[in-house]
C-alpha cells in the first residue's frame, strides 16, 4: 500500500480540510508540519509552482491545491463519498465550492484586516456572501445534505476560524439572528466526530491571528 503524507502548517484551514477528508475516509496518514518562513526542500520540490501547503503525498505522487486534493482523495478512496454521485448534484457541489473559495475565502478575512471605507465595503460584501450561503443552506442540515460533504469541508473554516478572527478584531460577522441557518450549521459541523477530533487549539489560533492582525494594521 502506498504511504500517505500531508504537508501542512498551523493553523492552515486549507490543510485542515484535507485532514478532515482523510479522517472521514479512515485513511492512515502522516502529518508533516512545514515552517512557511523556512520552507523545506520537500515542499519546494512537491509544489514548485505555488510553494504552499497543503501538499498530499501518495507514494511517489504529490498533489497540490486543497480542492484538487479533496477530489483526488474522493476518487482514490471511494468509500464514504464527499461529492454526490449524480453528475448534476456533483456539478452543483463544485459550483458552491468554487463560490466558497472565490468569494468567502478572499472577501471575509479582508474584513478583519482593513479599516475605514475599505472595511465598510468589505463588511458589506462579506454579509452579501453570507446571505447567499444562508439561502443555499436553508432547510438542510449540511451543504452536503444530511451529512458533511465536499462544500462543508471547504467552508469548514467558518465555524472554528471565523470566531477567533471576530474575537481578535472585535468585528462580528456571523450572528445567529441574521444568519440562523449558517449559525446552526456551524454548531452542527463542530459536533461531527471527525471534525471535533481535528481542530486547531483556540489558544494557539488566538496568538496566531492576534500577531497577523497587529502586523497588518500596525497595531
Ligand atoms: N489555493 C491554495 C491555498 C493554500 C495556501 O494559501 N496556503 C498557505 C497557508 S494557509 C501557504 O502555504 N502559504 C505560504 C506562502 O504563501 O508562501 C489551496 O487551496 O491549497
Amino acid at each position: 500500500m502506498e504511504e500517505v503524507k500531508l504537508l501542512g502548517a498551523f493553523p492552515s484551514p486549507y490543510a485542515y480540510r484535507v485532514e478532515w477528508a482523510l479522517l472521514h475516509k479512515g485513511i492512515k496518514y502522516e502529518y508533516i508540519e512545514e515552517d512557511l518562513k523556512n520552507k523545506s526542500p520537500l515542499l519546494l520540490k512537491c509544489n514548485p509552482v505555488h510553494k504552499k501547503v497543503p501538499v498530499l503525498l501518495h507514494g511517489e505522487k504529490s498533489i497540490t491545491e486543497s480542492l484538487v486534493i479533496l477530489e483526488y482523495i474522493d476518487e482514490t478512496w471511494k468509500e464514504k463519498p464527499l461529492l454526490p454521485q449524480d453528475p448534476f448534484e456533483r456539478a452543483k457541489a463544485r459550483f458552491w465550492a468554487k463560490f466558497a473559495e472565490e468569494k468567502c475565502a478572499s472577501v471575509m478575512p479582508f474584513v478583519f484586516c482593513s479599516e475605514g471605507e475599505e472595511h465598510k465595503k468589505a463588511a458589506e460584501e462579506a454579509r452579501e456572501v453570507l446571505k447567499i450561503l444562508e439561502e443555499e443552506l436553508k432547510g438542510k442540515e449540511f451543504f452536503g445534505g444530511v451529512s458533511v460533504g465536499f462544500v462543508d469541508l471547504v467552508l469548514g473554516w467558518i465555524p472554528h476560524w471565523l470566531p477567533v478572527m471576530e474575537g481578535v478584531s472585535g468585528v462580528k460577522l456571523l450572528d445567529a439572528d441574521t444568519f440562523p441557518a449558517i449559525y446552526a450549521w456551524a454548531e452542527r459541523f463542530l459536533k461531527v466526530p471527525f471534525i471535533k477530533e481535528k481542530l486547531p487549539p483556540s489558544d494557539g489560533m488566538l496568538v496566531y491571528f492576534t500577531n497577523i492582525w497587529r502586523g497588518l494594521l500596525n497595531k
